[in-house]
């Protein structure tokens, strides 16, 4: 190769290069735009005012966000539901997150927001001492955990306690007299606390 090709190679290679670089952050703001619009529906409800310590609970799954697959892939609901359709919750990171994590003893109203694209709750178990949040074990079969102990539970859709799932977009929400001691919220729905959704709750004297 004379040094003229190799010029000419290389001013090729730069003029691609910067294509490429030129591209991409378009290409990536179209898709966040999309992303955002999608993700941003008109909330179907939200909370009445609560009383209490207000804690707010964020629950999301991987297309709550813009680095999941592709939206669609999952979380639409299919043959067999949303719950068992396609890819196993298993394959899926969810999350569970509380804000603030730390409330003084006595009302605490937990006002939960479902930021994912399926069906989420949210449930308080005491959590003995000694032991993590993300510890207990589900039953095999039913890819749940033993709830014994609940203290009580948001998975009304758009309303207060129990229920049979916060939709997608929506919220829920309870009031609860919580005592001091440490407290792990789940969503017990099948697979889910396996996924990630899981946090502690700490209520102080
Ligand atoms: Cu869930």
């Amino acid at each position: 190769m004379q040094l003229h090709d190799v010029c000419l190679a290389g001013a090729v290679a730069a003029v691609m290069l910067t294509a490429v670089v030129v591209e991409e952050p378009a290409a990536m703001s179209a898709t966040a735009v999309k992303a955002v619009m999608e993700i941003q529906p008109r909330p179907e409800c939200t909370a009445p005012p609560l009383s209490g310590h207000i804690v707010d609970v964020t629950l999301a799954d991987m297309g709550s966000g813009t680095t999941g697959p592709s939206p669609g892939s999952y979380g639409t609901p299919g043959p067999y539901g949303t719950m068992t359709g396609g890819l196993s919750s298993h394959d899926m990171r969810m999350t569970l997150s509380v804000t603030p994590a730390t409330v003084p003893a006595g009302t605490v109203s937990l006002r939960v927001s479902n930021k994912g694209r399926l069906a989420h709750e949210v449930v308080v178990l005491p959590l003995p001492s000694g032991q993590t949040v993300g510890q207990r074990v589900a039953d095999s079969d039913e890819q749940r955990i033993d709830e014994a102990g609940s203290l009580g539970e948001a998975s009304h859709n758009c309303a207060a306690g129990a229920g049979e799932g916060i939709d997608p977009s929506s919220m829920g929400w309870t009031t609860l007299m919580l005592r001091p001691g440490r407290y792990e919220l789940v969503c017990n729905f099948p697979g889910h606390y396996d996924s990630g959704m899981y946090a502690e709750l700490n209520v102080t004297k």
